[in-house]
């Protein structure tokens, strides 16, 4: 099978790339991804200045018989604004497309980030995270639809180029009509990855009776297994209602068949999270020989064959 894909007129060698906040914090990992089978890759969400994040233990992998997924209060520890610029200004775009994420304590932040950003003239593309679950005392701005407006028209006007959210993941059919209203006002919103971490989530370990996670009493953002299948209602409720962008999938892919499934549903490019954590960039070659055995077995020769053509029971 073919698995050469197109992303915002970019050619890709394949749809994997990785999730923000996996393997992308420092330099040899971002090297890593570069050098990896992943077709494009983003950096690590930055702040203007480097911060530590939340104390430690601040991820688990959640295990029972089997992997079901992970937990994290991060906190957004990053190098900073400049470090990732740096990293973007010597990537080799050639390889891959390179996502630069930033995440900004506030709007003003984000503003001085885009500023930055703009006046780099490099040709990195900007995914704003609009849905960083765990700085305590800081709300979702994808869960603020008036921040996201206001946000939305701010950096529209200060970056004039073409640039993508990440949201949370919405429950609620009225949010995914809200939400996807606002997005299509602003034309140079190109793309939309759904979805980040289930924020505030509890686990708890019955042995110990204690959280996994040290950061806000044990509340953290949820990924892997468990949120696959709010991961592809996102994307697809995106899909559907946002026919001029593009959407980026993330969310409870291991394997090739869940990446089949948000390819399915309508996603341009597939990230991973949670496996990628478990497994480190080995993981893009498993799963691009999975899907593309899966093409092969169902007769697909591209994506463009079955992507978005998710059927509905009449
Ligand atoms: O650093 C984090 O705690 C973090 C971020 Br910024 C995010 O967007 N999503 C997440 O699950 N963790």
């Amino acid at each position: 099978a073919d698995l050469t894909t197109q992303f915002l007129e970019l050619p890709l060698k394949n749809p994997l790339m990785n999730a923000s906040g996996v393997w992308c914090s420092v330099a040899s990992q971002l090297e890593a991804l570069a050098e990896s089978a992943a077709g494009a890759m983003v950096s690590k969400s930055c702040t203007l200045q480097p911060r530590d994040g939340n104390p430690e233990p601040r991820y688990r992998v959640i295990n029972g018989e089997r992997t079901f997924g992970s937990i994290n209060s991060m906190g957004l520890p990053n190098e900073g604004f400049a470090y990732y610029l740096r990293y973007a200004q010597r990537h080799d775009y050639e390889q891959k497309p390179l996502f630069m994420s930033i995440s900004g304590l506030t709007l003003d932040d984000n503003l001085t980030m885009v500023d930055s950003l703009k006046d780099a003239v490099i040709p990195a593309l900007l995914e704003v995270n609009l849905s960083c679950p765990n700085v305590p005392g800081k709300s979702q701005i994808g869960y603020d639809f008036d921040a996201m407006d206001t946000l939305l028209a701010e950096v529209s006007s200060g970056y004039q180029r073409p640039f993508g959210v990440k949201l949370p993941p919405y429950f609620d059919m009225a949010h995914f009509d809200e939400a996807a209203e606002i997005l299509n006002r602003y034309p140079l919103v190109a793309f939309v990855t759904c979805i980040n971490s289930i924020g505030n989530a509890l686990v708890i370990d019955i042995d110990s009776e204690t959280t996994l996670i040290k950061p806000k009493d044990g509340f953290g953002g949820l990924g892997g297994d468990y949120v696959l299948p709010t991961a592809l209602a996102n994307v697809n409720a995106f899909y559907r209602r946002c026919p001029e962008k593009t959407i980026i999938g993330c969310g409870g892919v291991k394997s090739g068949t869940e990446a089949f499934l948000h390819l399915l549903a309508g996603a341009t490019l597939v990230q991973i999270g949670t496996s990628l954590y478990e497994e480190g960039p080995g993981i893009f070659p498993r799963v691009l020989d999975e899907l593309a055995a899966i093409m092969d077995d169902k007769g697909y020769k591209t994506i463009a064959d079955f992507r978005g053509k998710l059927k509905t029971i009449a």
